[in-house]
């Protein structure tokens, strides 16, 4: 993980199935999320699958889908950037409530990799790709199989 504070985890997922689920707006900071999470998935030596849905609003209810049929953790992975109208808000606050709610209501963890940024250079910087800063990608994957790890 990346970020003033942020943990060292050691993840070994072994015997842990876990559903990566991605949206599909911003594909180039996508592909870059998208990576992060599998590279780091397959390192962890954890069953994966990707299911893909059109926009960050649809993450909760596939979420919820696989949380319900079996996944041992769920990663969540979009990218909204705030255009100009209060769209932004709405989609980042359902998205946000809906993914913490699944993993409340049904035990499984759920990694928040939800980039909700200004601009799209914001994305870029924390997707993971050359030249980025950060791979949130990643570090949403390490901390679903981290916590999926203590329960
Ligand atoms: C409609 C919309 C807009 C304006 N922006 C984004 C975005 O930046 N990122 C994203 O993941 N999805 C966006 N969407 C689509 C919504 O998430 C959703 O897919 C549609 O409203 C259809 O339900």
């Amino acid at each position: 993980m990346s970020g003033a504070g942020a943990p060292k985890l050691a993840i070994d997922g072994t015997g842990l199935r876990v559903v990566v689920v991605a949206a599909q707006w911003h594909t180039e900071v996508m592909d870059g999320l998208l990576a992060g999470a599998v590279s780091t998935l397959q390192a962890a030596h954890a069953e994966h699958e990707v299911v893909r849905v059109p926009g960050s609003f649809e993450l909760p209810v596939v979420a919820a889908e696989a949380a319900r049929g079996g996944a041992d953790a769920v990663v969540a992975l979009g990218v909204v950037i705030r255009g100009g109208t209060p769209h932004f808000e709405y989609v980042c606050q359902a998205a946000t409530a809906g993914l913490s709610e699944v993993a409340v209501r049904t035990g499984v963890p759920v990694g928040f990799g939800l980039l909700t940024t200004d601009d799209e250079a914001q994305a870029l910087d924390r997707a993971g790709l050359p030249g980025s800063r950060e791979d949130k990608g990643a570090e949403a994957a390490e901390a679903a199989v981290a916590t999926a790890l203590t329960l």
